[in-house]
């Protein structure tokens, strides 16, 4: 893997953890914890190990010293280097704080940035150390310990134990496993059959990761028993290769360090492989292909819950287009069903033209009922402005409940909906109207009706349609057409005659009167067009409010594909 190959590799590999890096998981759907693990501890594994390992596959090997608590870990590291490099006790856990030891000729390799870039190195050793890690000064960090004690090409890491009751401690040595070359599992003749140590080590057979084993403590009587029996146990989880260094229980010296002779096999062991660069380079490329062969997993777990995230936004997106599109079809639905017709408006357009008295009679004559009404409309008059008013307030209602209703219905859809609850929780604000939206629907209807006049006007071209409107005045026309948009005839059909279809019809004769009935049509459509229009324009405002919402815990668009082609890549160079 030197030479063109291997720089291919590495750049895929960099390509991959660039959009690891970028990727977000930002709305709060189920699985989005297991997707933030993945993610970190991909991006881990890549910069803790196979990045650096594919930068220099010469560097010095890297022992990781794991298992659980008290198995006595520190004490075989202390006793591989001779003196107390890592305390050990009585308190458990013990070691918080993993220390890194190395021949002073490898410092260079470990300590920058390019090994475990994360933890801050603390060097040489300190009194304080374990009082450090008790109070959590030392947390996030590495101790490297230079010593000559070490053959150069190899290092030895003590870790906390993978099984901790302190989280930091089991994150830490899960993280550390990640970065080891080789795993020097160390256990008991006790404890050997416990749970979490054999998930770690199945673990470590799925990856391919190179392991050795040190089996502490062993009473020398029954040393052949478990022995035996530990070698079927990991022939069953797919280690068969992995060597085994036995430990007989002994007491440890003053120093508390094991005799040399309980540790002569594996010091042996090591030296021969920091000694051997062929037999150093079969681990490493070991441990290096099982961790090149699992990131397209990875990738894929996290492509697929940024497919998810993908899915849920534009759920969650949909419901605010369904929800206004709903929305302005019930606005234009109640424009021309007569609805705004009830109520106020009626009452105020009867204060014009009477009761059903009247109605009768506009079959009799519409020019003598202009006449009346004419009187009645004319110019500024009180009854002409509470008609607009009546109408004014109607538009603006019906707006508003419609926009209401379509906020609500978002709210209460995407309480039920993969993201949703955290959304609405995080916006308690979306349960109000928009600041500022009565004014907005007051000065729409307004501007609208400002819009009719001017349609009306414009209309009066001729000199005898201006005098017929001016027995109107514009206002007068201008609110009579406004009648007529909001009917069901909408000036197009006779339509039917209810109380509501007969005031429309009577808006109907009276503005044919005065423009024809070709223009009546046309002005009566153009009139509601353009409050349609006005009304999509502040329903996409509102609607805007709830789309910012999703938008702004959205990740970028094309993460999964993204991440699949890094992915790809990484395998297709491997
Ligand atoms: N008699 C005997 N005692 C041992 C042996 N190995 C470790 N001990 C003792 O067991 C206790 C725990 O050993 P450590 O080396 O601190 O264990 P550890 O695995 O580093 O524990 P943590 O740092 O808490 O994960 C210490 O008191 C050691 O002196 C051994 O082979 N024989
Ligand atoms: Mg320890």
């Amino acid at each position: 893997m030197v030479g063109d190959e291997g720089k291919e590799l590495l750049s895929a590999v960099e390509g991959l953890r660039s959009q690891v890096h970028d990727a977000t998981f930002p709305l709060d759907i189920p699985g989005v914890d297991k997707a933030q693990m993945s993610r970190s501890a991909l991006l881990k594994q890549l910069d803790d190990y196979v990045i650096p390992r594919l930068n220099a596959l010469d560097a010095p090997l890297l022992t990781v010293v794991g298992g659980s608590t008290g198995a006595g870990k520190s004490t075989l590291v202390n006793s591989l280097v001779g003196s107390v490099v890592s305390q050990g006790g009585v308190l458990r856990p013990t070691t918080r704080v993993p220390v890194l030891v190395h021949h002073p000729h490898d410092q260079n390799w470990f300590d920058g940035s390019r090994v475990l870039p994360n933890l801050a190195r603390i060097t040489g050793a300190d009194e304080t150390e374990h009082a450090a890690g008790e109070t959590g000064v030392g947390q996030g960090a590495l101790r490297l310990i230079a010593s000559r004690a070490l053959p150069a090409g190899l290092a030895l890491l003590d870790a906390p134990d993978i099984d901790s009751v302190v989280h930091a401690n089991r994150d830490l040595a899960g993280q550390l496993f990640l970065a080891a070359d080789l795993w020097l599992f160390v256990t008991t003749a006790a404890r050997y059959a416990d749970a979490v140590p054999w998930d770690f080590l199945r673990r470590a057979s799925e990856h391919g990761t190179s392991v050795a084993i040190v089996l502490d403590r062993v009473p020398p009587e029954s040393m052949d028993e478990i022995r035996t029996h530990l070698v079927s146990m990991l022939r069953d989880q797919g280690l068969a290769s992995a060597p085994i260094f036995t430990v007989a229980e002994t007491t440890v010296t003053a120093d508390g360090l094991l005799s040399e002779r309980e540790i002569a096999r594996l010091r042996s062991w090591l030296s021969a492989l920091a000694r051997d660069a062929k037999a150093r380079s079969i681990v490493v490329r070991r441990t290096l292909d099982g961790a090149l062969r699992s990131i397209p997993d990875s990738a894929l777990v996290l492509s697929a819950a940024s497919d998810e995230q993908e899915a849920a936004t534009a759920a969650l997106h949909r419901e605010v287009e369904t929800a206004y599109v709903d929305a302005m079809q019930s606005v234009q639905h109640a424009m021309t069903d007569g609805t705004l017709l009830r109520g106020e408006v009626l009452a105020r357009w009867q204060e014009f033209v009477g009761t059903g008295q009247f109605l009768r009679q506009v079959e009799a004559g519409i020019s003598r009922l202009r006449d009346r009404l004419a009187a009645a409309i004319r110019g500024n008059s009180r009854p002409t402005a509470e008609l607009g008013e009546a109408l004014q307030s109607g538009v603006a209602e019906l707006l508003t409940a419609q926009s209401r209703a379509a906020s609500a219905t978002v709210l209460r859809r995407w309480r039920q909906m993969p993201g949703g609850p955290a959304l609405v929780a995080a916006h308690p604000e979306l349960a109000d109207p928009a600041p500022g939206s009565t004014g907005r629907v007051e000065r729409l209807v307004r501007d609208w009706q400002g819009e009719v006049l001017d349609l009306v006007r414009a209309e009066a071209g001729d000199r005898r349609t201006t005098a017929r409107v001016f027995s109107f005045g514009v206002n007068g026309a201008g609110v009579i057409l406004m009648l007529l948009v909001f009917s069901q005839t909408g000036g197009i059909t006779g339509g039917e005659v209810g109380i509501a279809g007969g005031s429309a019809v009577l808006a109907q004769r009276i503005l044919e009167a005065i423009f024809g009935d070709q223009a009546v049509r046309t002005l009566a459509a153009r009139s509601r067009h353009r409050l349609m229009e006005r009304a999509q324009q502040m329903y996409a405002v509102e609607q805007a409010r709830l789309t910012a919402v999703v938008s702004a815990v959205q990740a970028v668009p094309g993460q999964a594909e993204r991440i699949k082609a890094a992915a790809a890549c990484v395998q297709g160079t491997r």
